[in-house]
């Protein structure tokens, strides 16, 4: 348990501290286009991932830096891919909203909400054939939960009965809608229908998300079909870092308040010696000033080379058709 403890402490207080640093990089104007942290939520990924081997798949969203670091992908890989740089995860050219890394086992980030949970169910069914025992869970919000994509991807997850843990981050809100105001029924009410077991977990806990995903994990690799976990979590800042401009207010204080004193970050902390939490502490930062490093010394990509990787297998656009 202590070894587990102190991987979860390392892997949230990781998460914060990388996406404190991308916003600073955000106002630096070093890595344009804005991000969308998961500062608050930082305990799904890091529980949900700590059950996964490195040879299972995870497939993102919008909000997806703590899912990439927590599944292994390298700090300074994922900052210089925010900064837009040639060594980052996808050379630069996908930037903060398309983070992947195949070697890692994280199969993109799709930005149409709920899309991801529909690519998850394919690579869950190509593993169930290939026999590989791999797992795949994808990530989405409780916005996603209405989208078309995402309900055709649970009928056929649970008709193929495939290796594919649905995992709902119920932050309560949809950018500035308020879940009450956007969902009829419930989040695990749309997996009952489909015959999907389905758990309400305390998001804020990497522990309790860790004990709930392994269930669910292990269901699936035995065979046992998919699973959808809603784990109820809270985002302390911004939609998006455009709001640190505008300064949409659709939150009480008062509310953003009570959920901070919940953090994960402390909450994990509190669970490990003080000096083991340190040391951690002092890991991370070392780690994180070598990404941001790394990150703003990485050349740009050459603008020549902007169609490559873009067509599959080598097709190119007919000359006069683009540029
Ligand atoms: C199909 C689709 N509709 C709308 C959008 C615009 N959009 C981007 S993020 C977002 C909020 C999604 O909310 P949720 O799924 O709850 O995730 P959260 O942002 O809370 O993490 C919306 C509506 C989109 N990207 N895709």
């Amino acid at each position: 348990m202590g070894v587990l403890r102190e991987r979860l402490y390392r892997t949230v207080r990781l998460i914060r501290r990388f996406e404190e640093q991308a916003i600073e990089l955000v106002r630096a104007g070093v890595v344009v286009g804005g991000i969308h942290p998961c500062i608050g939520q930082e305990a799904v990924a890091a529980g949900v991932c700590a059950t996964l081997s490195e040879d299972d798949v995870v497939l993102s969203n919008h909000r997806n830096h703590g899912h990439a670091l927590a599944k292994g992908c390298r700090p300074d890989r994922v900052m210089a891919e925010l900064a837009g740089r040639v060594t980052g995860t996808a050379g630069g050219r996908a930037g903060s909203l398309h983070v992947s890394d195949y070697a890692a086992g994280l199969y993109g980030a799709t930005i149409t909400v709920g899309h991801g949970a529909a690519i998850a169910t394919g690579v869950a069914w190509a593993a169930a054939r290939e026999g590989s025992g791999r797992v795949v869970v994808s990530f989405v919000g409780d916005g996603a939960m209405n989208q078309g994509a995402l309900l055709e991807s649970l009928n056929l997850a649970a008709l193929w009965q495939v290796p594919h843990v649905f995992v709902c981050e119920n932050n309560g809100y949809a950018t500035t809608q308020a879940v009450g105001t956007f969902m009829a029924g419930s989040v695990t009410g749309r997996a009952a229908a489909f015959g999907i077991p389905a758990e309400t977990v305390d998001g804020m806990d990497p522990e309790a998300v860790h004990e709930a995903a392994a269930r669910a994990v292990d269901r699936a690799r035995s065979g046992g079909g998919p699973t959808l976990l809603e784990l109820v979590t809270y985002r302390f800042d911004a939609h998006h870092t455009f709001e640190h401009r505008v300064r949409l207010r659709y939150r009480a204080e008062e509310e953003v308040a009570r959920w901070r004193e919940r953090d994960p970050v402390a909450l994990q902390g509190s669970r490990i010696p003080p000096d083991v939490r340190d040391r951690i502490d002092r890991e991370v930062e070392d780690v994180l000033a070598e990404a941001v490093r790394f990150a703003q010394d990485s050349p740009r990509p050459d603008p020549a080379d902007a169609l490559d990787h873009l067509y599959a297998t080598g097709m190119r656009p007919r000359a006069g058709v683009v540029g």
